[in-house]
C-alpha cells in the first residue's frame, strides 16, 4: 500500500516537473526558424542574422545535391548530402561569425551572423 502510494507521489511530481518544462518552452520560444535555399549553385542569402537559439533551415532547390557544411569555431556542422526538396535545419546555439559552404560546390558561401 505504501508502496503504491509513494509512486503515485513520485508521478505527480514528475508530471508537475513536465507541465513546468511544457509551460517555459514557449518563453524561450522567441526563437525564429529562418529559411535559406540553394538555387542556382548559390545560397539565396550572402548573408543572415540571426540570435542564439535560432534554426536555419537549408532547403536545397537545384535539381542536384549540395553539402552545407561549416567550420566555424561559433557553429562547426556538416548537414550531408542531400538532393532537391531536401531540407535540414541547423540550431545556432553560440554567438559569433558562421561561414556557411558547400562541399560540393566551392563557391557557394554565406555568412550566418549570429548575435546574443
Ligand atoms: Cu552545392
Amino acid at each position: 500500500m505504501k508502496k503504491i502510494l509513494s509512486s503515485r507521489l513520485s508521478c505527480g511530481a514528475l508530471r508537475l516537473v513536465l507541465t513546468a518544462a511544457m509551460i517555459a518552452v514557449p518563453a524561450v520560444g522567441s526563437a525564429a526558424e529562418h529559411v535559406v535555399s540553394q538555387k542556382g549553385k548559390a545560397f539565396n542569402v550572402k548573408t543572415l542574422k540571426v540570435k542564439v537559439g535560432d534554426a536555419v533551415k537549408f532547403v536545397n532547390e537545384d535539381p542536384f545535391s549540395h553539402n552545407v557544411f561549416s567550420l566555424s569555431a561559433a557553429k562547426n556542422f556538416d548537414l550531408g548530402t542531400y538532393p532537391q526538396g531536401g531540407a535540414k535545419s541547423v540550431t545556432f546555439d553560440k554567438p559569433g561569425t558562421v561561414e556557411v559552404e558547400c562541399a560540393i560546390h566551392p563557391d557557394m558561401q554565406m555568412v550566418v551572423e549570429v548575435a546574443k
